[in-house]
């Protein structure tokens, strides 16, 4: 049988999200250190662990079918691959900055000036739409020590945080690209090989919405109830129990974790109590 071939990071800030989210699709693999590729047992898929700077690469040539990394890499290394599902994971930004002290007034302080970067093709798109010119210095780690040791004005680098920038005496001007882990994939899958890939972003969405929503229930008094659906709009159709207790009822419903945090007082106030939020596995719409 035909095997989808996934390329993962082999070590770094995308690995263990990356097998996090296979094996929360329920694809289990073995992954010893120094393995290099490795079969599921039970989904036909085959894993490659890779630097992360060669998968879009690999992808594109159909070494792997699809790989999981940063769109910062997808859009630096411009390959002829298709980006199919965000992942909501690593999130960062590609960001220019430039030492603490000076003044920044827009774009053209980089006129003439050098930035150091590992992003040479996102910094070229960027200067040129702002008609700046600029010397890009290019290195691969640790580049924002670049204006302390006088090799460069500015840098152009990966933002989380911001407490590299700081301790490095550097403040952030403008924002090239916010990013996040994407799958991306190889434009030439077969038919078999995009069954196979849409039976995992099925996986895939499954566990995103599981992890967007929860399982809540509450007791209220039955004239509660309208005013509690009202308060959260998630619930639609929740499902509402009689207890034992005269005029009282259990309410259940699914809602996105982040209204149910938002409304919790007003639910409160409307008379819910004993209020349960529950995680979900899986969830399937
Ligand atoms: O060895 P390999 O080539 O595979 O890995 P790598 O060293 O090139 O990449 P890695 O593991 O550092 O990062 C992989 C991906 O994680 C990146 O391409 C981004 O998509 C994403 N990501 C998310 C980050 C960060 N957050 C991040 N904070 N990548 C790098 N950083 C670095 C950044 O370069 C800077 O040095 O962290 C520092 C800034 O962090 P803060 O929190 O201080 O702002
Ligand atoms: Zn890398």
């Amino acid at each position: 049988m035909n095997t989808l071939k996934i390329a993962i990071q082999k070590s770094g800030r995308l690995s263990e999200n990356s097998k996090k989210l296979l094996e929360e699709c329920g694809i289990k693999f073995s992954n010893g250190i120094s393995v290099l590729k490795t079969k599921a047992y039970n989904f036909p898929v085959e894993v490659l662990f890779l630097r992360d700077d060669d998968i879009p690469q690999y992808v594109e040539q159909q070494v792997a079918d699809i790989g999981i990394l940063g769109e910062n890499m997808v859009y630096e290394k411009d390959k002829d691959v298709t980006v199919v599902e965000q992942l909501g994971f690593a999130s960062c930004r590609l960001s220019l900055a430039i030492p603490r002290e000076d003044t920044y007034n827009g774009p053209s302080w980089f006129m003439n000036k050098k930035i150091a970067t590992s992003y040479p093709k996102l910094l070229t798109d960027f200067l040129s739409n702002n008609n700046v010119t600029a010397e890009i210095e290019e290195i691969s780690g640790s580049v924002e020590i670049a204006p302390g040791i006088g090799l460069a004005d500015g840098i152009c680098d990966i933002v989380s945080s911001g407490s590299t920038l700081m301790t490095n005496g550097l403040k952030e001007v403008e924002t090239l690209l916010k990013s996040q882990a994407v799958i991306i994939a190889c434009k030439n899958l077969d038919e078999e090989k995009l069954a196979i890939l849409n039976s995992l972003l099925f996986r895939i969405r499954a566990v995103k919405n599981a992890k967007e929503n929860k399982y809540i229930l509450l007791n209220a008094p039955e004239s509660a109830i309208d005013r509690i659906c009202a308060i959260l709009p998630g619930m639609k159709s929740p499902t509402i129990l009689p207890l034992a207790e005269k005029g009282w009822c259990s309410l259940h419903s699914v809602v996105k974790e982040d209204q149910f945090w938002e409304r919790i007082n007003q639910l409160k106030e409307a008379g819910a109590e004993g209020i349960l939020v529950i995680p979900i596995e899986k969830m399937i719409r």
